[in-house]
């Protein structure tokens, strides 16, 4: 493979080539990451790039989409039916696209919506003042409890008092616990409200069976496809047939331009994969994984947020071990194992040095690691942490990561050179 790559950009396959590479020798912690199937790998990187296809299947701006209109229409058919779902867009280019087309759908310029603040491990998309969704609408933050670190209903109901919202988000980047949607819709009905669903990254724990659909309590849920999901790196909406005609519009002409048909054909494998009936069992791994790991954190003394999770993902306070988030993440980074640095609620650091570290378990779950891979995992985390300068713990550590790379090889067939 890649032999016209490695012919016409040697400098750039050799860039691939050691990310590849990278992927392959360290342990992906990343909770918004994964490794696709090497099916969504082909389809992304095909001819589907060549074309341009402004409009929906069957009304185009262009000639010779003939086959276009048919790839686009199995990924639509397949995303109603994985989601159970009245109606999909799969044009997003990405999450963020999906919640700017949800919200140019469903706001005017100036409207009030209520969405989780980063801070508590919502999402820049969900009215942080420094992001679009900020200052083209009056964001109202939510955020967890102080004694529970769970979503606060409670400062929910108030602040929809208070703001009139007229449309509430529900979904984060990094929260371990499972969404109430019910309850968010109770809350939006009695104030006359629109819900939306940022499910980015549970989408696979819900079709995986795993945790509650955002469906019928949603009006319109908005993803990715690249993480529980496992599919190309893209976007997506889902909604009530009522929103269908608005946010077709949002997406096409209002934001975006030519989709990008190599990964809508990508989301149409994913999408398949999804329905299988081992999807399941890889959902219910992904949890199981970081139940184990959370688990053995806690047992090493690691303070983890919410005292667990139920979800992909863990959140980790890292000062009692007297390190922050960043130096945390730059001496996992040291040893191959890789985690993002991570914002707690009520954190009295910075976004850029915050106090945890954001731990997730879909990459490692695609490799086909379980519960002891997880345990040994979180135990040489703890190892690297406690001891950030020593450095025959460090190369020990390094072996020992290596070895697992080896037993859960990724991507065995692909030979890049
Ligand atoms: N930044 C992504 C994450 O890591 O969760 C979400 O967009």
């Amino acid at each position: 493979m890649m032999e016209f790559l490695r012919k016409a950009d040697p400098e750039m396959a050799d860039i691939m080539q050691k990310e590849l590479e990278r992927q392959r020798n360290t342990l992906e912690l990343i909770g918004s990451e994964n490794f696709t199937y090497e099916a969504v790998l082909e389809a992304a990187g095909s001819v589907m790039t060549n074309k341009y296809s402004e409009g929906y299947p069957f009304k185009r701006y262009y000639g010779g989409n003939q086959f276009i209109d048919l790839s686009e229409q199995l990924a639509i058919d397949r995303a109603k039916k994985l989601f159970n779902a009245e109606h999909a867009n799969v044009q997003p280019h990405s999450g963020s696209q999906a919640n700017m087309a949800a919200y140019f759908a469903l706001l005017e310029p100036g409207d009030t919506f209520i969405g989780m603040s980063l801070a508590h491990g919502g999402h820049l998309s969900h009215g942080h003042p420094v992001n679009f969704s900020g200052k083209i609408y009056k964001a109202v933050q939510y955020g967890v409890r102080k004694e529970d670190q769970l979503i606060d209903f409670e400062q929910i109901r108030k602040l929809m008092k208070e703001h009139k919202a007229k449309l509430m988000v529900m979904g984060a980047t990094a929260y371990p616990r499972e969404y109430d949607f019910k309850q968010a819709r109770e809350i939006c009905d009695e104030f006359g409200c629109l819900l939306m669903a940022d499910i980015a990254h549970i989408a696979g724990l819900i079709v995986g069976g795993v945790h509650q659909h955002p469906f019928p309590h949603a009006d319109v849920v908005t993803s990715t496809t690249q993480k529980t999901l496992r599919g190309p790196r893209g976007g997506l909406i889902l909604c009530k047939e009522e929103y269908a005609k608005a946010i077709d519009r949002a997406v096409f002409p209002m934001m975006q331009g030519g989709p990008l048909d190599h990964i809508i054909a990508a989301k149409a494998v994913c999408f398949h994969l999804a329905m299988q009936p081992e999807f399941k069992d890889y959902a219910r791994q992904i949890v199981k994984n970081a139940k184990a790991m959370a688990e053995e954190l806690i047992s090493q003394g690691l303070d983890l947020v919410t005292g667990g999770t139920d979800t992909h993902l863990i959140l980790a306070d890292v000062t009692p071990k007297g390190l922050t988030g960043k130096e945390a993440e730059t001496v996992l980074d040291e040893v191959g194992i890789t985690v993002n640095k991570n914002m707690i609620p009520f954190d009295s650091r910075k976004p850029f040095d915050p106090s945890g570290i954001r731990i997730g378990t879909p990459a490692l779950t695609s490799r086909g690691m379980k519960e002891s891979e997880m345990r040994q995992i979180a135990d040489m985390i703890v190892k690297v942490l406690e001891h950030p300068n020593d450095e025959s713990i460090k190369k020990k550590v390094r072996e020992e990561v290596k070895e697992l790379c080896e037993d859960f090889p990724l991507y065995p067939e692909i030979e890049y050179i």
